[in-house]
C-alpha cells in the first residue's frame, strides 16, 4: 500500500496533559507519568503510521525504516511503502523485541544487501540474530545467519547494528536480564560485537577469535562516530543511571559491578550518566562535535557536548524517540509512542525531519 504524504508542518494548537501509568521493570522505564507536550521546535512531517519504528538509514534519497513488528518502510519523494521481511525463524513478540537494528552494506547499490537483528522464539527459548538481508522484487530476504544464538530475555535486548569507518559491522547485545553475561566473555549477552561483513571473526578484535569488542554493557543502544573515528554509545542504565560511553577495543565497562559515578579498577566510568532520572537512551549520531542521541523515557532528542561533558535537550515535546540520523545539518528522528509504553498521537509514529541550525539559533 503507498500512501502519499505530503510535507506537513505539525503544529499543537494546545498542550495536552495525560497520564500514563508505569509498566513493571522494563529498561530505564520508570516514567511515573507522561504528558504530551508542545513540540518545542518546528519540524516536518515526512513519514506517519509507522509501527514501532526502530532504526533510520537513508541512501540516494530512499529512507529504511525497521518496525519491531515486521517489515521495512521505504520512504522515497514522499511516498511510503512497507516492504515485506522474510526471515527464517518467526519474530519474537516479547517487549523490546523483534525486528530491532538495521543497516545497508556499504555496496548496497550494486548488491542489494542489508544486515539486520532480530529476535525469535526457539523451543521455548528466546534468542537474537543478526542476519544478512538481500532486497529483491518485492521483499526482503534473510540469506545468511552471521551471528545466532545471541541471548535474550524478557527485556534489553541490544539490537543496534552500524558500519563502522572500518567497515566492519558492530552490534549492540543486551544482557536479556542475566547481568553476570555481561562480564563472562564467552557469553554473547551485554556486548559491542564487531564482526566482517560475511560474519567472520577480524583478526584484529581485542580477544582471539571471539567476537566481542568490548563488555560489561547492560543494554547498549546507540553507536556513532565521531571525525575522528572515536566510538560513542548510549546504554541504559538499572533505574535511571543511563551511560554515554567512549568505546575502545577490548574495555570493561562495569556492569553489573559498577554504575552511576563508581569506578573500579580495570573497568572504565561512563563519559556522562543521567543520574537517578532515566533518559533511556536508544540511537545515536554526531552532528559536527555533538553527540545526538533520542530517549524513549526522557522523551527527547539529546546531545552530548563532547567538550564540556554536559548532556542537554536538543528538542522535546514528541513523545518518545527511538532512533535519530543526521545528514549535514538535517536532523531526522522517529517517535516510538505505538511501543505499548507512550501515548500514541494521531497518525502515530512518525519520521520527523528538522532544521539543527534553526533550532541552535532558537536556544
Ligand atoms: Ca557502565
Amino acid at each position: 500500500m503507498k500512501i502519499k504524504m505530503g510535507w506537513l508542518v505539525l503544529i499543537i494548537s494546545q498542550s495536552l496533559l495525560l497520564s500514563a501509568c508505569s509498566f513493571g521493570q522494563p529498561d530505564g522505564q520508570q516514567e511515573e507519568s507522561e504528558s504530551v507536550t508542545r513540540p518545542s521546535v518546528e519540524s516536518k512531517v515526512v513519514a506517519q503510521d509507522l509501527s514501532i519504528p526502530w532504526s533510520i538509514q537513508n541512501q540516494d534519497n530512499v529512507f529504511y525504516i525497521t518496525q519491531r513488528t515486521g517489515g521495512i518502510v521505504e520512504i522515497m519523494d514522499g511516498e511510503k511503502s512497507v516492504v515485506k521481511t522474510s526471515f527464517s525463524k518467526p519474530l519474537s513478540s516479547s517487549p523490546e523485541a523483534g525486528l530491532l537494528g538495521f543497516v545497508l552494506h556499504p555496496e548496497f547499490k550494486t548488491n542489494q544487501q542489508a544486515f539486520a537483528y532480530y529476535s525469535y522464539d526457539d523451543s521455548g527459548d528466546h534468542y537474537n540474530r543478526v542476519v544478512a538481508l538481500k532486497r529483491t522484487a518485492n521483499e526482503w530476504t534473510e540469506e545468511k545467519v552471521l551471528l545466532d544464538r545471541i541471548p535474550s530475555g524478557q527485556f534489553h535486548q541490544g539490537g543496534r547494528l552500524e558500519i563502522g569507518p572500518d567497515d566492519r559491522l558492530y552490534i549492540t547485545t543486551g544482557d536479556a536480564t542475566r547481568q553476570d553475561h555481561a562480564q563472562d566473555l564467552s557469553f554473547l549477552g551485554g556486548k559491542i560485537l564487531r564482526i566482517d561483513l560475511d560474519g567472520g571473526i577480524p583478526s584484529d578484535n581485542p580477544f582471539k577469535d571471539s567476537p566481542v569488542y568490548s563488555y560489561g554493557h547492560r543494554n547498549p543502544q546507540g553507536l556513532a562516530w565521531n571525525r575522528d573515528g572515536e566510538l560513542y554509545e548510549t546504554e541504559h542504565g538499572p533505574n535511571g543511571y543511563d551511560e554515554v560511553n567512549l568505546i575502545k577495543a577490548g574495555n570493561n565497562y562495569g556492569w553489573p559491578k559498577i554504575t552511576g559515578d563508581d569506578k573500579a579498577e580495570g573497568m572504565v566510568s561512563p563519559l556522562s550518566n543521567s543520574g537517578e532520572p532515566s533518559w533511556a537512551p536508544s540511537g545515536a549520531d554526531f552532528w559536527k562535535e555533538d553527540f545526538v542521541f533520542a530517549a524513549l523515557a526522557g522523551q527527547s532528542v539529546k546531545r552530548f557536548d563532547t567538550e564540556t561533558g554536559e548532556v542537554t535537550d536538543l528538542l522535546k515535546g514528541f513523545g518518545r524517540v527511538r532512533d535519530v540520523l543526521v545528514e549535514g545539518d538535517t536532523l531526522y528522528f522517529v517517535s516510538n509512542n505505538t511501543d505499548g509504553r507512550g501515548i500514541p498521537r494521531e497518525n502515530d509514529d512518525k519520521l520527523y525531519e528538522v532544521d539543527l541550525k534553526s533550532v541552535m539559533n532558537e536556544e
